[in-house]
Formats: C-alpha cells, structure tokens, sequence
C-alpha cells in the first residue's frame, strides 16, 4: 500500500471481502476509510486495513457483527498487537491467501502473530512489494526491531518455510519478502561512524540465510551497538582473515541447516592466538550437543542482543 491508501474495491479485494460488505461496516460501525482529500473518493490507510483485518476475522470466527466492530474501533490506531487486551488472540489462525498469486492458498501463522503479520503473508502472497514494505517499516519504526522481527516477519516467514516444505511453491514470495525484510531492516539507523564495532556478524561456510542476522544488526543498532555483518556464505578462511584484522569482542555465527553448522568453523576461531572474547552459535543448524564447551549457544533475538551487550560492556 503506498501512502495514498487502497481504493475500497482494492481494499476489498485483499481482504477477501465485497465493496457492499465494506460499504455496510462503514455505515453502520464506522469502520470507514480515513483518508479523504477534496474532489477524490476516500482511501483506506494501513491503519484501517488493520481494523478491517481485525472485523473481519472476528467475524469469521462468529462474532457479532457489532461486538466485533467495537473490537475492531478499539484497536490501536498503529498496528496493533496480538497480547492487547483489545485484540483477542489468534492461535494458528490461517490467513487465506486472496488475489491472483494466492490461488485460495492458506498460510498458518503462529499465536505470537501481531495482526500486522496477517497483512505481510497477505501482502506477500500477492507479491505486492509496497504493500510489504509499508507494514514492515510502520511496525519497525513504531514498536522497534524485536517486536517486528519476533511478531511480524518470524512467523511470516516459518508459515511461507511451512508452505514451500509442503508444495514446494512460493520461492518468488520468499525471495520477494526476504527482499522486502532486508530493506526494512536497514532503515534503522546505524549508531555513529566514530564508535568501533566490537561485533562481527557472519552467516556459517555455504549458510545462504542471513535475516536473524540482519535482525540482530538492527536491534544492536537501536541499543546504540555497531557491528559489523559480512553476511551469506562466509569461507572460513575469510572468517578468520576478518577476525585477525577487526578483533572484535563477539563474534556470532549463523548457521540455519545442519548442512552448514560444521562446528570446525568454531574450532578454528578458539584456536586463534587472540580469540574473540564471545563466540556465539547460532541458529538451528549447530549441533547443540556437540558445540565446544566455551562456544555461547544463542537461540532466540533477545537473548543474543542481552549476550552481546553484556560482552561489549
Ligand atoms: C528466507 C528463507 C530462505 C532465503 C534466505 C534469504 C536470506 N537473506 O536470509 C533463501 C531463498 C536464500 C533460502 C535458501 C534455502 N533454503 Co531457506 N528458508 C527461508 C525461511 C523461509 C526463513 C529463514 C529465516 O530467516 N529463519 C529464521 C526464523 C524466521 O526461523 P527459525 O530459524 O525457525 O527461528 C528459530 C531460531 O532460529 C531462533 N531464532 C529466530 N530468530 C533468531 C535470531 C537470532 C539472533 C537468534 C540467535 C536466534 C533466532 O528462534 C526460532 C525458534 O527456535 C526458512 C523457514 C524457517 N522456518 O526458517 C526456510 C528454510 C530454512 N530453508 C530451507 C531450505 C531447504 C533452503 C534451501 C536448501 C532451498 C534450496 N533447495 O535451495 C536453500 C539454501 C540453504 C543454504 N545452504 O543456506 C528449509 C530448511 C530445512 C532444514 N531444516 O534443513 C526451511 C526451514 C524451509 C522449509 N520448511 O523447508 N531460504
């Protein structure tokens, strides 16, 4: 959605809904467009589409009509969160997939979703690259780079991982949403030139995944923390190379699919004259059994950003 807004039949029309339905929940629960400039017809901002997503699931799930509009009026103007008291939760519920790339598809999205998450698999679906990027960057920009990454682009991107594993379709919408959270990330902005990164980023030896990673540079950068990322398929001897000439206090290694969690990648940065203080592993492709003892496993964003704060001290 650019920042015109959707006309109300292509607001219908993401939403799976008729124009005469959106016509009914204007006039009679108030659920209108709220963008009006003289001499045009109104347009529904992102924000609208949220209350919609909300009336309309309620809805679905048998609500009435009326409760489900206070619900929906209720909502956060900005995309609200699943947790709110006033957004009843939706647990594994499945976000139809409408419009012409979606073919009545469904993709399940966990109950740590934020309703924004609906608007993204949607949006993603659809490969409607604005429309992605509009709701990535609201979320990013208003509730910070854990809350969109844990409850927005997480669960999106399991369900599409969950929907390729199953039809082994949709690769252009992974491509197109992987794209799409890239750019969003990196509107954050980077603390100042002056401050030596003490972190290095990199993605394991052939580890084409590099989002969490991406995610975790974001989140250090709101905390104040520079890293830097070198991104996908690092050789380990470039890994090495890049350690010798930054010295950074952490390290922090991605590794998605076993394929790539060789932990000889480890060994070598241990065995190093002067190793980085921290060295984390992470991702769910290490072998947590068998990670050398003073390798710090990480598994979740909080928890690594907690690590690598606590390290750069
Ligand atoms: C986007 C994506 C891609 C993109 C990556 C783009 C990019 N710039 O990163 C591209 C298209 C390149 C890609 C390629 C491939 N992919 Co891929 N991909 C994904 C997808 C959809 C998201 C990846 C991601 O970012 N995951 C991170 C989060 C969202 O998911 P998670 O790892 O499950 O999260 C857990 C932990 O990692 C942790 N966590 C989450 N965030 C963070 C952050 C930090 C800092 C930490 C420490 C922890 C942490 O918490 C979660 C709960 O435990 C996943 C689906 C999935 N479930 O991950 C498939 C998936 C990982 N891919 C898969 C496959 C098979 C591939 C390919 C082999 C496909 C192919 N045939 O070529 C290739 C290449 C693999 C390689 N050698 O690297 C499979 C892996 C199956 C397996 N277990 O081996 C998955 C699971 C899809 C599936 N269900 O089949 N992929």
């Amino acid at each position: 959605m650019g920042d015109e807004g959707l006309s109300a039949g292509a607001a219908a029309r993401r939403l799976g809904v008729a124009v005469t339905t959106l016509r009914t929940w204007h006039q009679r629960y108030g659920l209108g467009p709220s963008v009006h400039e003289p001499g045009h017809h109104r347009r529904y901002t992102v924000e609208d589409m949220v209350r919609l997503q909300v009336m309309q699931r309620l809805t679905a799930q048998g609500v009435a009509p009326a409760e489900a509009a206070a619900w929906a009026c209720r909502s956060p103007a900005v995309l609200p969160s699943a947790d709110s008291p006033a957004v009843p939760s939706s647990v594994g519920d499945p976000v139809s997939m409408d419009g012409p790339a979606g073919g009545g598809q469904t993709i399940a999205l966990g109950g740590r979703a934020d309703p924004a998450a609906r608007g993204l698999a949607r949006a993603a679906m659809r490969l409607d690259g604005p429309a992605m990027r509009h709701i990535l960057e609201s979320t990013v920009t208003g509730r910070g780079v854990t809350f969109a990454w844990e409850r927005v682009m997480m669960p999106v991107l399991i369900g599409i991982g969950e929907r390729y594993e199953a039809t082994e379709r949709f690769v252009e919408v992974e491509h197109l949403l992987s794209r799409s959270i890239t750019e969003a990330l990196s509107i954050v902005p980077r603390p100042s030139r002056e401050l030596t990164p003490r972190v290095l980023l990199a993605a394991a030896d052939e580890e084409q995944h590099t989002l969490p990673l991406e995610a975790l540079a974001a989140a250090l950068a709101e905390g104040g923390v520079p890293s830097r990322l070198l991104g996908a398929r690092v050789p380990p001897r470039a890994l090495l190379d890049a350690v010798d000439r930054t010295g950074p206090t952490v390290v922090v290694l991605w590794s998605q699919v076993p394929a790539t969690g060789d932990v000889i990648q480890l060994d070598r940065l241990l065995a190093l004259p002067r190793p980085p203080l921290v060295i984390g592993a992470a991702g769910p492709g290490w072998p947590a059994a068998s990670l050398p003892p003073p390798v710090t496993r990480l598994t979740g964003l909080t928890g690594a950003v907690h690590v690598v704060k606590a390290a750069c001290a």
